[in-house]
């Protein structure tokens, strides 16, 4: 299934007069601020957030899952559906796979169709915390810091040929997530477990074409639960600090414990210029997966203001990261769900880019924490839906996707098309 041009054309016309009166409205108070819309639009329009692969199916948990009808069955299905998302808001362009979930069987019709699409293959992800079938050696006591080199090496070799499907594609990155770790006091040597892991990863940097980056990301727990070997930012940053200079640290929201300061670890990354790629979620309580900007949107709002600080610093050491979303659960329409994520993130982003930071600097420097919270809380309670209403308007989207989704019956033609005992591949 496809949405047409002319189906959103048809749903943005039942809005387009409600949709003028409200960002005439918001262009008038950000001109009284000095604040240029189109500037901020244009910025909007160019930001593109990928889509996981293994997002694209109702999530379970540890206990059941309850999957949704019209589910996508194959690879070609993903890249359908990632492909309508783009269509309904303009800024979902890019695809993350997942391998051997996503294995492509023909390459060049694989590509072809993300492109006539307009999507791209952002980051390819390995996966070495799951035994496969007829695998040789068990991950069960962990892949790149296994005690047995024969474990090592067969995850090595299946992150080389992640690679290998990665270059076919046209990705640029290879982002590594290890469950590796220990359950147990006493289980496993944690020096050996790390050198052993760099050791590995080393070799991995080294099979990557010259212009790819690798992305480390780390996590303090799960699946096992009294330690994992890339538990934290710093970790993650020691290894890509060693491994060279196109490898960098990737920050999941969930992946911290609870009151961390993620926006100083972005902060902090930005200046070393190792910030290399985000999963966007939400989460309470751990790795909740949950939809983006659903529990902590201050949070989120706090974290884009460092991220467009070492964006706009023309000084800065940091390459543009990559944007990813990785959330996945078992309540909601996973479609719908994907939507509510990116409108959230690229509201946070633009509320950060209306931020006065010269008055804040100004704030900062004269050791003013009131005035500071009223210009950071100013460009947060600035209501930006109609400015990313317009950026979608103008790139040819839906003014209201979600609405739009709703009212063309996706889900419902999905249903007919595939099915309503559908399985796709992924958590
Ligand atoms: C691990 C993780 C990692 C995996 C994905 C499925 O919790 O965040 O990024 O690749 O989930
Ligand atoms: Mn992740
Ligand atoms: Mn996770």
């Amino acid at each position: 299934m496809r949405i047409t041009t002319d189906q959103i054309q048809t749903q943005n016309d039942k809005t387009l007069p409600q949709h003028r009166e409200s960002f005439d409205h918001l262009r008038l108070i950000l001109e009284r601020k000095n604040i240029d819309s189109q500037q901020v639009i244009d910025k909007i329009k160019n930001f593109q957030v990928a889509i996981p692969s293994w997002a694209l199916g109702t999530g379970g948990t540890r206990f059941a899952r309850f999957a949704g009808g019209g589910e996508p069955r194959s690879l070609k299905e993903k890249i359908d559906d990632v492909g309508m998302l783009h269509a309904l808001n303009g800024g979902s362009g890019a695809i993350s796979l997942h391998i051997p979930w996503d294995i492509p069987s023909d390459v060049d019709a694989v590509k072809s169709h993300a492109a006539a699409l307009g999507l791209a293959f952002d980051a390819v992800n390995s996966n070495t915390f799951q035994d496969q079938e007829n695998q040789g050696h068990s991950y069960k006591f962990g892949s790149l810091c296994h005690t047995d080199s024969r474990a090592r090496r067969q995850a090595i070799d299946h992150n080389l040929e992640v690679i290998h499907y990665g270059k076919e594609l046209g990705s640029k990155s290879l982002t590594v997530w290890l469950a590796d770790g220990s359950s147990f006091p006493g289980q496993m040597n944690f020096r050996k477990a790390l050198q052993r892991t760099f050791d590995a990863l080393k070799e991995i940097y080294q099979g990557m074409p010259e212009d790819w980056k690798m992305f480390v990301e780390y996590k303090p727990y799960e699946p096992y639960f009294y330690h994992t070997v890339i538990q934290d930012w710093g970790t993650s940053h020691l290894l890509a600090s060693q491994l060279g200079e196109r490898a960098f640290t990737l920050v999941d929201l969930g992946h911290h414990l609870p009151n961390t300061n993620i926006e100083q670890i972005v902060a902090t990354l930005m200046m070393q210029g190792k910030l290399g790629g985000f999963h966007f979620n939400d989460s309470k309580y751990g790795d909740d997966d949950l939809t983006v900007g659903a529990l902590k949107p201050y949070q989120l709002f706090l974290i884009f203001n460092e991220l467009v600080e070492g964006m706009e610093d023309p000084s800065s050491p940091n390459p543009t990261p990559a944007w990813m979303i990785d959330a996945s659960h078992n309540l909601k329409d996973p479609l719908e769900d994907l939507l509510q994520s990116v409108e959230a993130i690229q509201l946070a982003y633009a509320q950060a880019l209306i931020i006065d930071r010269i008055k804040l600097e100004e704030a900062r420097e004269t050791n003013d924490p009131a005035w500071a919270q009223e210009i950071l809380q100013e460009a947060y309670r600035t209501d930006l839906r109609p400015l990313i209403a317009e950026a979608r308007l103008q790139a040819g989207a839906a003014i209201k996707p979600f609405g739009a989704y709703r009212s063309l019956k996706v889900r419902d033609q999905l249903i007919k098309e595939r099915g309503l005992k559908t399985m796709a591949t992924g958590l």
